[in-house]
């Protein structure tokens, strides 16, 4: 497959005014006729070839110009492309091609989801259904007749409006829906099923009365108020946050357990990897009845942000991706609790966005070129690029940003525009230049931040010296300086604010001087709060400075840092005795400020699990500059069990405090108490002692939901408790063993655990009868789980955890290349271990290149790591 690039760039030649389709739905095969109305775009050549993507399985049947068979010259098809010569200004094309949806295992185009038709369409994956131009800046209107049986599927749905439906002979019906917004064909989608609904109305704002639906097999009728309750929320919080109203007079969203990813925007119809959105306290955890609120809240904020504005090509994704998902994280802060939300954020992007920006496949926010678009729906183009519109946040202040986004909204609805557009508002509107700022968007690498202070008694002065840099990444060595937000305090030694000292530095330069007068004693700096951004900081705080931080800092975030940057330092002093080996041994100060914070009864439950949580193997291994994952596993073991011993009382007193009667609430207090309760119990586990055992297991079978039910099980299936272990998971797998969502789980436990013999107990797993390797979410639980949260199993010097993930790559890639793609990541990173793993990762590398017809999807990454 070809290298595209961003500055290939060329307008369309042709534009497609309306698209009008139908589907006939066979069990062996679709027909699909497309009829397209088509003009020349102003200004292009009149030679111009009209090109049309299509995917080497689609059948094509036959091609009608104008009414007449398109003669043999005047079109070829070569690769993925479809070229029509020798047009007029303004035709129409009729297209039939035949495609086999039971066949489509890459879960792109349409194929059937346990016996539910439903399409994949984002980025490429039109083209998969017929020849189209599948590309983002060609927009029509869709009108789409769907033809099925009717009582293998009753519903039949497509974007926008329902226009007519009828019979027809032979048991068959069908449905038109009309989406009057142009779109691209990316957005485009149709379901046929058998599948329940459960309903609801939304009034907007202007008065217009919106029809919600959400679809999922019938079991599942029960597990859908808490996402169409998220719906409506995210409605009103973008009416309200954005002046965002809804457009159609429907809005549905269907759940569907075989997906690549989370979720889709399509227009007017979502859908929905059944993971994001079914929910119910009983079979639903805390963590993912967040993760439903905040991707139902993302894909209903792309109607705006993706769909009435979208991007002009694939280079563009963070346009409608980085602000979006900083949209859903201002969204997901504001129902439940800023600080909470940025530590999550921050964790995430500082383990993996920050490993992805060091390793081989490092790419811009807005890349210059990709071999497989989909390999770039990253970390780096959501998470970080979130970060850059946060930037753009921080630097204008909350109603400059607001001005800049109306403008935006107004300035290109209907259009489909660049990164360079969203930043060209945000100028216009505060007048700023925000030229040095658009670098964040070119180059990649995550930005060092060196912050070194002197304080000036005789003249009161105080100064902060502030440089920076940037590693080199594979699109650049050299970078040139960013335009960098860096919000800081300075406090007194109470820990009060130094009045007026609050404020928002802006770093332009290599190095830069920021001074401060009228400062009656050295101060003490609290630095990117917030984490205003996304770069590595240093400064030489000493361990007694973040512990007092950590009890005052002014910003909730940097008082969570603080801490977590002492248990770094603590714990890289243990990981480092582990290699000299020497014993372990327990500083006395994290001791004292854990024991504060399990005392403090100002710090909210949620926010003290959360200090008292140790930093991941993670992103302890991300700070590292080799990684050896025996000692960061061994240290990190110790010092959790060191601190539950030392604390032992403490930690029980307050498991007893947030154990309660009370019933499940997916409240903030109530999933702030759980999160604590069992966090305490994760300590008290590590024990191994047996009246701990008892209480994770009265725990498990007190619960009335999953949260507690779900921690009690980790806890003791990762205990030395083997016989309690073995008898716990059978007894959850006979309690829920017909809820696929919920054996996810329990496969990601047995994955995860990192007692010896992982490898063996993984492939025991895969043949369980519970497993299916064509389900992507399967896939992730167990192959996923064990090659990316088991690291001393994964990366066990045998070598072994390296050549099954490259069997199962091998093996995966005919059968879904995005996904196999996705599961390599691992591997990749080989440059971060030592000379013995990085040999035994590359030689596995080295044999999945070697295998002959490996799709665009493996080859990019495999052959850009290695
Ligand atoms: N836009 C989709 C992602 C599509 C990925 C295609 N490989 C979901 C989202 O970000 O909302
Ligand atoms: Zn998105």
């Amino acid at each position: 497959k070809p290298v595209i690039y961003l500055k290939d760039y060329q307008a369309p030649a042709y534009q497609i005014l309306t698209t009008d389709l139908r589907f006939e739905l066979n069990t062996e095969e679709t027909l699909v006729t497309s009829h397209l109305r088509i003009v020349r775009a102003e200004g292009a050549d009149t030679q111009a070839p009209l090109q049309l993507h299509g995917h080497e399985s689609v059948e094509l049947i036959s091609l009608t110009l104008d009414g007449q068979p398109l003669a043999a010259q005047q079109w070829q098809r070569e690769g993925e492309l479809l070229s029509l010569q020798a047009l007029p200004a303004e035709f129409e094309l009729i297209c039939v091609t035949r495609i086999h949806p039971a066949q489509n295992t890459a879960l792109e185009g349409l194929y059937l989801s346990d016996g539910i038709y439903a399409t994949q369409c984002e980025a490429e994956g039109f083209r998969r259904i017929t020849f189209f131009p599948d590309r983002p800046d060609v927009m029509s209107v869709f009108t789409t007749t769907l033809i099925a049986d009717q009582s293998q599927y009753p519903i039949l749905l497509s974007n926008g409006n329902p226009i007519a439906q009828g019979e027809l002979e032979g048991g068959r019906h069908w449905v038109t829906w009309q989406d009057p917004h142009p779109k691209p064909a990316y957005l485009f989608a149709l379901v046929a099923g058998n599948l329940s609904k459960f309903e609801d109305h939304f009034t907007t704002v202007s008065g217009r009365k919106v029809l919600l639906q959400i679809y999922a097999e019938a079991k599942d009728l029960d597990k859908l108020a808490y996402a169409m309750d998220s719906l409506k929320r995210a409605m009103q919080w973008d009416e309200e946050v954005y002046g965002r109203e809804y457009d159609l007079d429907i809005y549905m969203i269907v759940a569907v357990d075989f997906f690549n990813m989370g979720a889709m925007e399509n227009k007017g119809l979502n859908i929905f990897n059944t993971a994001c959105v079914l929910a119910h306290p009983r079979t639903t955890t805390d963590a993912a009845f967040q993760r439903v609120e905040s991707v139902v809240a993302h894909e209903y904020f792309h109607n705006w942000s993706g769909n009435r504005v979208t991007c002009r090509d694939w280079f563009q994704l963070s346009l409608k991706e980085g602000f979006t998902v900083f949209r859903d994280q201002c969204f997901s802060a504001d129902m439940h609790s800023e600080t909470l939300k940025r530590v999550e954020e921050v964790s995430m992007l500082r383990t993996a966005q920050f490993a992805e920006d060091a390793g081989p496949m490092a790419h811009p926010v807005r890349p210059e070129s990709f071999i497989e678009i989909s390999n770039f729906y990253t970390l780096t183009v959501y998470e970080k690029g979130a970060e850059v519109v946060r930037m753009l946040h921080t630097l204008l202040g909350p109603e400059l940003f607001r001005q800049g986004t109306d403008l935006y909204f107004a300035r290109h609805d209907g259009q489909a525009v660049t990164t360079d557009d969203f930043v060209q508002a945000m100028a216009d509107v505060s007048g700023r230049d925000l030229s040095q700022f658009k670098r964040w968007y070119s180059q990649a690498g995550t930005p060092r931040l060196q912050v070194r202070d002197e304080y000036d008694a005789a003249q009161q002065i105080y100064r902060l010296r502030l440089k920076q840099s940037c590693p080199a990444t594979p699109e650049a060595a050299e970078k040139l300086p960013f335009h960098m937000p860096v919000k800081i305090s300075l406090l007194d030694d109470e820990g009060a604010l130094i009045p007026g000292t609050q404020q928002v530095l802006e770093l332009t330069a290599a190095e830069q001087v920021f001074e401060f007068t009228q400062i009656q004693a050295q101060p003490l700096p609290s630095l990117l709060q917030g984490f205003s951004a996304p770069v590595k900081l240093d400064y030489p705080y000493t361990d007694a400075q973040l512990a007092f931080l950590s009890k005052h800092d002014n910003d909730g975030f940097n008082r969570w840092e603080a801490g977590q940057q002492l248990a770094v330092r603590l714990l890289q002093r243990l990981i480092a005795d582990y290699q000299a080996g020497k014993p372990f041994s327990l500083e006395a100060r994290l001791v004292e400020v854990w024991s504060s914070i399990l005392e403090d009864e100002q710090i909210d439950p949620a926010m003290k699990s959360l200090l008292l949580t140790l930093p991941s193997e993670a992103y302890l291994s991300e700070l590292a500059e080799v990684i050896d994952p025996d000692a960061i596993h061994q240290a990190r073991r110790f010092l959790r069990q060191a601190l539950a011993q030392a604390l032992e009382a403490q930690w029980l007193n307050l498991w007893t405090a947030m154990d309660s009667e009370a019933a499940y609430q997916p409240t903030r207090e109530e999933i702030a108490r759980r999160s604590l309760k069992n966090t305490c119990l994760g300590y008290l586990m590590t024990l191994d002692n047996a009246a701990y055992l008892a209480l994770a297991e009265s725990q498990f079978n007190a619960a009335d939901n999953m949260t507690e039910q779900q921690a009690a099980l980790m806890a003791v299936a990762h205990s030395n408790f083997s016989d309690s272990a073995a008898a716990l998971l059978d007894e959850f797998f006979h309690q829920w063993q017909h809820e696929s969502l919920v054996m996810n789980q329990w496969l990601g436990i047995q994955a995860s655990d990192p007692k010896p013999g992982a490898l063996a107990r993984v492939e025991l797993l895969r043949q369980h009868p519970i497993y299916d390797a064509r389900n992507p979410n399967k896939l992730r639980a167990v192959i996923g789980t064990f090659c990316q949260q088991n690291p001393v199993n994964f990366h066990a010097l045998d070598g072994q955890g390296y050549a099954f993930l490259a069997d199962r790559i091998l093996e995966l890639d005919r059968q879904n290349p995005q996904i196999a793609s996705r599961l390599l990541t691992p591997l990749t990173r080989w440059r971060k271990y030592d000379a013995q793993r990085q040999q035994l990762m590359q030689a596995q590398l080295q044999r999945i290149l070697q295998e002959p017809n490996l799709s665009g999807d493996v080859y990019e990454v495999a052959s850009k790591s290695v």
